[in-house]
């Protein structure tokens, strides 16, 4: 939970079934900051029109209105979130150290796993008809080093110190998804065992599955 709340509900210009919103009203949930959902529809260009553009000129979901702060990109809102709501929240700590092996795994999110596993669910959902190998032995790589990571870490582990941080809100919803997506997570018991840990944190939501 967070220690203050905003003056007014946050406004959360999002996609709903976009894994980089996920992130972001996650983080809403877990913190209990209220907000309000303005839907962009990226099917019908919304995120190219000149208003949205002028709050996020790479025209690009999720961004973030906190009474005048406009913030975009789903990693730099979540570091804002918990510092502005929750300073020194375990979910993004002060030490520095480990907040540079959480903002490893943020990279990983805007880099592999959103040119791997982000992309299979966009294919997916669209229904596109596109060859993915590239895409899946990115995404298949990926689990391998978070199925290590999840190993190190023992019973009950997170990505990063054993305990639910940044990390693991920037990496679950794409691989949640990944077999729906068509690449199996049967070889990855540990990632297995993470999603659920990851869903039992307190006020954490769900990711919708399918376009309305
Ligand atoms: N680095 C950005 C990437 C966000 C992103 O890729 N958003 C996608 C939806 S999942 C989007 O808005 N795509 C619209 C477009 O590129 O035209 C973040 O982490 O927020």
């Amino acid at each position: 939970m967070s220690n203050t709340l905003p003056v007014r509900p946050i406004r959360f210009y999002r996609m709903a079934t976009s894994g980089h919103c996920h992130r972001v009203e996650a983080l809403m949930g877990i913190l209990g900051l209220p907000f309000e959902p303005i839907e962009i529809d990226l099917r019908q260009g919304d995120q190219r029109q000149p208003a949205f553009l002028a709050l996020n000129p790479f025209g690009q979901v999720p961004v973030i209105d906190d009474n005048g702060v406009v913030l975009a990109d789903s990693n730099s809102i979540m570091i804002y979130l918990v510092q502005r709501y929750a300073p020194g929240s375990s979910l993004w700590p002060d030490d520095s150290a480990t907040a540079a092996r959480i903002h490893r795994w943020l990279s990983a999110a805007a880099g592999q796993l959103a040119f791997g596993a982000a992309v299979l669910r966009f294919v997916t959902l669209l229904k596109l008809s596109k060859p993915c190998d590239e895409e899946i032995a990115r995404a298949t790589t990926l689990c391998s080093l978070m199925e290590q990571a999840l190993e190190s870490g023992g019973d009950g582990a997170f990505l990063v110190d054993g305990i639910p941080t940044l990390a693991d809100l920037s990496m679950y919803a794409y691989t949640k998804h990944l077999p729906g997506s068509g690449v199996p997570l049967y070889n990855y018991p540990a990632i297995r065992a993470w999603l659920p840990r990851v869903e039992a944190i307190p006020g954490f939501v769900p990711l919708r599955g399918v376009l309305e």
